[in-house]
């Protein structure tokens, strides 16, 4: 192959490569456009192997307590009143995202799903939040060039909201 007679070559100017960036060797990578999962995992995402089964049972255990009538289903309403922590349009954004297969339902699947994804998008977005104020610059986000496709309202900081709907839709595509 190509590739193999290239091979030598390459190792040999392995360094300078390093050095000026220069495109050769390093091309093939670099070129080729990234999906939006493989931008969340240069960010540390595992996606589902991010939960342990401790996890998930915990989660499992939420949404048992959440479907009162025990039915493996539960309405948006259902999980609207549930909410301590977050107002209620927070909470009807978070069941549209979560309700993948549109039918108005969270089944237990989807529900483990969501909580497995906003878990881990949160506890890496404090990573990246440096000096702890809640926020987001572009200096402190991982991925620098898709900064601005995360920031809807283009003020230069990312809130947590904003945030995790940029990386729900990406992480379910
Ligand atoms: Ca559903
Ligand atoms: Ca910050
Ligand atoms: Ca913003």
């Amino acid at each position: 192959m190509f590739r193999n007679r290239l091979n030598g070559k390459c190792q040999l100017i392995v360094m300078c490569c390093f050095v000026v960036l220069s495109s050769g060797c390093g091309e093939e990578n670099s070129v080729a456009p990234k999906s939006h999962r493989q931008i969340l995992a240069m960010m540390g995402a595992k996606g589902t192997e991010a939960a342990s089964e401790q996890d998930i049972q915990q989660y499992k255990n939420i949404f048992g307590r959440m479907d009162a009538d025990g039915d493996g289903r539960l309405t948006e309403e259902q999980y609207v009143k549930n909410s301590r922590h977050m107002n209620e349009m927070a909470m009807r954004k978070i069941f549209t995202a979560m309700d993948r297969n549109k039918d108005s339902i969270a089944t237990e699947a989807e529900y483990v799903q969501n909580r497995i994804i906003t878990d881990e998008a949160k506890s890496i977005y404090e990573q990246m939040d440096k000096n702890d104020d809640g926020k987001l610059t572009k200096d402190e986000f991982e991925v620098e060039e898709v900064f601005d496709e995360f920031d809807m309202n283009a003020d230069g900081m990312l809130t947590v909201p904003e945030y995790l709907r940029v990386w729900g839709n990406w992480a379910r595509e």
